[in-house]
């Protein structure tokens, strides 16, 4: 599924440039364009999927594809390794949850410390 007026699905098509660090045939990650971190990516599925708030179990194999690739890139992308450094994965859902674009999209921030717990 393809939503011709969301950014991501541009950024999938390539419509819109983006710096790509990873692609498959069911995800896409590249760099975040605002980072808040030395090491900002987006990770987003292929597929249009509005947020978290609308998965379904359908989707639990492809989401959790891409929760084991996130340490592979993360250490790739220059986050320091455990336990002294690590990452973040943040997946933003709805207005009050603080998404902006709805499209399904994991955060991996990293590569600085401290980090707000909250
Ligand atoms: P969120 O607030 O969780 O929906 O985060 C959306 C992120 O997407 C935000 O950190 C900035 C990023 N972003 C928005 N538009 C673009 C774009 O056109 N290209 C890239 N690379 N990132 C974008």
């Amino acid at each position: 599924m393809h939503d011709p007026n969301c950014i991501f699905c541009k950024i999938i098509a390539g419509d819109i440039p983006s710096s790509k660090v990873y692609e498959d045939e069911d995800m896409l990650v590249f760099k975040d364009i605002h980072p808040s971190a030395p090491v900002h990516l987006l990770m987003v599925p292929k597929r249009h999927i509005p947020s978290m708030a609308q998965v379904s179990v359908d989707d639990a194999p492809l989401l959790g594809r891409m929760m084991v690739k996130a340490p592979e890139l993360a250490k790739a992308n220059g986050c320091n390794p455990y336990p002294e450094g690590g990452f973040r994965l943040m997946v933003n859902t709805g207005e009050e949850g603080g998404q902006e674009v709805h499209h399904l999209h994991i955060h991996i921030l990293g590569g600085a410390r401290p980090w707000r717990k909250g």
